[in-house]
């Protein structure tokens, strides 16, 4: 699956108010690129939504003279909304996640009480099986499914690029969190076990950075780094022990403060709510529906 002498081109976007990080990777021989978790801006505040995020990725796109021919996210996000539609609709580009994002949209239909929402996939242009290939120019990218995080993530790995979003995080943040509705420490652990097998040398790049203790924000680590010296890995033995250690560290996180406005709109690939008669876009946010809660 890998083709560790493949070196595709990968600028990184990060996003200090949601620590995100986005990606465009880039052949270099033909200029093709694809943009991966594109943030759109949300202000939770004011209400105010916004394409700073997306726009630098545009003005870079056009800087470097590179043709965009994908818009991927990797999982339904649940602490920003994704700029994938807000893309498109720029560039024409088809929008592409996993397939069991359908199971994730049938979930997210009952919290939400949808009664007209097709949860069928059909928001996205293509939808990625695991193991399934596709192009970005003449580079080849192959989709791995690593859920875990959530019921529909995927990883994509492009040369000897994979990008891993909320699996693992850099060495030192560990990993990502499996506590939202889909989620599972198991699962977490074996698709870890996935991407560990591919060469050291592969670059990972992770979906954010939390910064520990104030440091700079990082992205790209490799399978050697982490393997040597991931925080949560190197505290476990055996698949148990990881599942103890994060289960217990997710009961002390309180759910991400997008998550009940940025499911609704990730789950329809980005796309806003439609306008009310006066114009306006409104959130739906249903009470007592998740049910976890730090209070404190
Ligand atoms: N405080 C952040 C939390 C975001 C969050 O939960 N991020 C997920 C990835 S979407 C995670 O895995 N976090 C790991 C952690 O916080 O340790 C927010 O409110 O947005
Ligand atoms: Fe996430």
């Amino acid at each position: 699956m890998t083709n560790i002498s493949i070196r595709p081109n990968v600028e990184a976007f990060f996003d200090k108010r949601t620590f995100s990080v986005q990606y465009v990777v880039s052949d270099p021989e033909t200029g093709a690129c694809a943009i991966i978790d594109p943030v759109l801006d949300f202000d939770e505040k004011s209400g105010a939504t916004a394409t700073i995020n997306a726009d630098r990725i545009l003005n870079y796109v056009e800087a470097a003279k590179l043709k965009v021919e994908w818009i991927l996210d990797t999982h339904p996000h649940a602490d920003h909304f994704s700029a994938a539609h807000y893309l498109h609709m720029q560039t024409g580009a088809p929008c592409a996640i996993g397939s069991h994002v359908v199971d994730v949209q049938a979930l997210w239909k009952g919290i939400y009480n949808w009664e007209e929402f097709e949860p069928d996939g059909s928001q996205w242009h293509r939808l990625f099986e695991h193991g399934e290939s596709f192009r970005i120019g003449e580079l080849n990218a192959s989709v791995m499914f690593s859920p875990g995080h959530t019921l529909a993530s995927i990883t994509y790995v492009i040369g000897d690029a994979a990008f891993v979003h909320d699996t693992l995080f850099m060495p030192d943040s560990g990993t990502a969190r499996t506590d939202f509705p889909g989620g599972s420490a198991e699962q977490l652990w074996q698709s870890i076990q996935g991407i560990l097998a591919l060469p050291d040398e592969t670059r990972l790049f992770v979906g954010h950075d939390y910064q520990p203790d104030g440091r700079s924000p990082m992205w790209q680590s490799s399978v050697g780094e982490q393997k040597a010296s991931n925080s949560h890995l190197s505290r476990c033995q055996t698949k148990e022990e990881f599942i103890a250690l994060r289960e217990a560290r997710d009961k002390t996180l309180p759910m991400p403060k997008l998550i009940l406005p940025a499911l609704q709109i990730n789950l329809n690939a980005g796309r806003l709510p439609e306008p009310e008669a006066n114009g306006t876009r409104y959130l739906k946010i249903p009470l007592n529906a998740l049910g976890s809660v730090i209070w404190d």
